[in-house]
């Protein structure tokens, strides 16, 4: 029997774009509406708690109105010819709804909340973080998200994915938020990278790689060609 090639697919904002969902950096900084810092950081929260909450809640909410698109799709079925594993950046759900099965999320997920006082305390959540939410031992509940300055707890369980890999497929991501924007530099030597994109950022890490495929276009119609160019590659 062959064995499968494992495939890490790295993904950004812009795979859920066109499903909906704002990306970061496209925007003069701001966020809907909002400074990055201002939302996404522990001294925005102490500055302002009820805001970074309603900002969170609004995000929640809005998962409900929208759909995995294409390019999710695609990454989920990869798992017919491929083992796959998917790290992303993003705090929706939609690599989950499509159907992919290994999920890390380096960033977090909105529909959790975990405690400020007790990290280990993690519980699903679907509707409102409110200034009255406590965890059992009286701590503030909060978006179980990595802002800016955090650790990214996920981030070993990441290396490791990318240290076996046999190809990375990046997707819509600036690849300026670090560690996420060096995990390329954990690979065996020489593996295919293919990046999707219709604004590549060949940062450093990208820079050093001698087998960079960039694919620019939109997620919805080049993740598809990105895939096919593996395929080809191992003649699937
Ligand atoms: C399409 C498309 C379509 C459009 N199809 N594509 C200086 C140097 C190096 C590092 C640092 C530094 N100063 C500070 C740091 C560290 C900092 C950092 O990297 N800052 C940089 C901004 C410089 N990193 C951290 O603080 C991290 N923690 C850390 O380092 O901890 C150290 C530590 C160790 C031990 C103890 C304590 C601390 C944490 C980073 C957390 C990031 N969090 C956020 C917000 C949370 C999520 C949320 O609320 O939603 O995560 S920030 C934001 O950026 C979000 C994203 O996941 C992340 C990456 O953004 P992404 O996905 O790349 O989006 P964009 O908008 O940038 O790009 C979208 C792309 O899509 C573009 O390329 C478009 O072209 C493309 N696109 N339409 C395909 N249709």
């Amino acid at each position: 029997m062959r064995v499968k090639k494992h495939i890490t697919v790295l993904t950004g904002a812009g795979v859920s774009a066109e499903s909906g969902i704002q990306t970061f950096r496209d925007s003069n900084g701001l966020w809907e509406g909002h400074d990055v810092m201002e939302v996404a950081s522990p001294q925005g929260f102490s500055n302002n708690p009820a805001l970074v909450l309603e900002f969170y809640n609004e995000r929640r909410q809005q998962l409900k109105e929208v759909k995995p698109n294409m390019a999710h799709l695609d990454i989920a079925a990869m798992e017919d010819l491929f083992d796959v594993s998917v790290i992303t950046q993003n705090v929706d759900d939609l690599h989950e709804r499509a159907g992919s099965s290994h999920i890390i999320h380096l960033h977090g997920e909105l529909t959790k909340a975990s405690s400020f006082g007790d990290p280990s305390y993690v519980k699903t959540w679907n509707g409102s973080i409110n200034l009255s939410d406590k965890c059992p031992k009286g701590f503030q509940m909060r978006p179980f998200i990595v802002w800016f300055g955090e650790a990214v707890p996920m981030l070993e369980r990441a290396i490791e994915e990318v240290a076996q890999c046999d190809a990375i497929i990046i997707i819509g991501t600036s690849m300026q938020v670090y560690p996420a924007a060096s995990l390329t530099s954990y690979a065996p030597p020489n593996v295919p990278i293919c990046y999707v994109d219709p604004n590549p950022n060949i940062n450093y890490e990208l820079s050093r790689s001698s087998r960079l495929q960039v694919f620019k276009g939109p997620a919805t119609s080049e993740t598809k060609n990105a895939i096919q160019f593996l395929k080809d590659l191992y003649q699937i």
